[in-house]
């Protein structure tokens, strides 16, 4: 059964985004464009029925905008993460206490477990976990217990060409999993049905399903088109001073 969504928490981007993590080769952001766009992105999330929690802005931590990574929100706990950058291991510091207005179990990964939770993704009560250069097979161990004890489950999936597992793949319900790259012709996704990325469009396959619609990264029309093809509604959302430093629309906020 698909998962209902009924809040997001978002982070401000401060204007020491421009000094965040990135390897795209796309320039430095432009901080002024990077707010209006993160204005529309909340007005998108909100489209989608989410009431919308904003975090201040924190700019001792560059990359804080991309907030889905320190936590993990499943129906039945939250999970703090350990950043595997350590530029952004700071970001954590508020989250138990953030989250604690509407968890009543809140779990932590801890050290020398490393997780990003944009190597996580769910389908059903089953957690995929990227091994990345942020989540160590420690960090992935740890997530499994924890979604064990809860009575879900994780595995582990290894990646080699993108920074998060989430920036080559994301489900959209439905068995319907938007696939690129490396994970094409990975068997641990077979029984999916794809949806297969250009490489050309490969930053569309961070695209967002929230409760019925499908937000898509603007310019990316083959994409946008596959996803309607599959009977989704969808909202273009333009965010392409954040590809700048490497995230994508899922990284920008917590569902749950
Ligand atoms: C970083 O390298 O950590 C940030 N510049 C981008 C994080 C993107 N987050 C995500 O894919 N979940």
């Amino acid at each position: 059964m698909e998962r209902i969504f009924k809040k997001a928490i978002v982070r401000r981007p401060s204007s020491e985004m421009v000094n965040g993590i990135s390897n795209a080769n796309l320039g430095k952001p432009d901080f002024k464009i990077a707010l209006e766009q993160h204005n529309s992105y909340i007005k998108s999330l909100e489209m989608c029925g989410l009431e919308v929690k904003v975090l201040p802005a924190l700019t001792a931590f560059p990359d804080a905008t991309f907030i889905e990574d320190v936590s993990l929100c499943t129906p039945e706990c939250a999970i703090v993460t350990n950043p595997g950058a350590s530029s952004r291991n700071g970001e954590t510091a508020e989250m138990k206490t953030i989250l604690a207005a509407d968890f009543m179990a809140i779990e932590e990964i801890t050290s020398p477990g490393t997780l990003d939770a944009g190597d996580v993704m769910m389908v059903g009560s089953h957690y995929y976990i990227g091994l990345s250069e942020r989540t160590n097979d420690e960090g992935a161990s740890q997530l499994i217990a924890i979604l064990e004890k809860y009575r879900m489950s994780g595995s582990k999936v290894s990646l080699n060409e993108v920074l998060h597992l989430k920036t080559g793949l994301s489900y959209l319900e439905h068995n319907n999993l938007l696939v690129s790259g490396e994970f094409i012709d990975r068997q641990e996704f077979e029984s999916f049905k794809k949806i297969e990325i250009l490489p050309e469009e490969a930053y569309a396959a961070n695209s967002l399903w929230i409760n019925g619609t499908v937000l898509v990264p603007k310019g990316f029309p083959d994409t946008l088109t596959k996803i309607k093809e599959a009977g989704y509604k969808t909202i273009e959302v333009d965010v392409s001073e954040f590809r700048k430093l490497d995230g994508g629309l899922s990284c920008l906020s917590l569902r749950y």
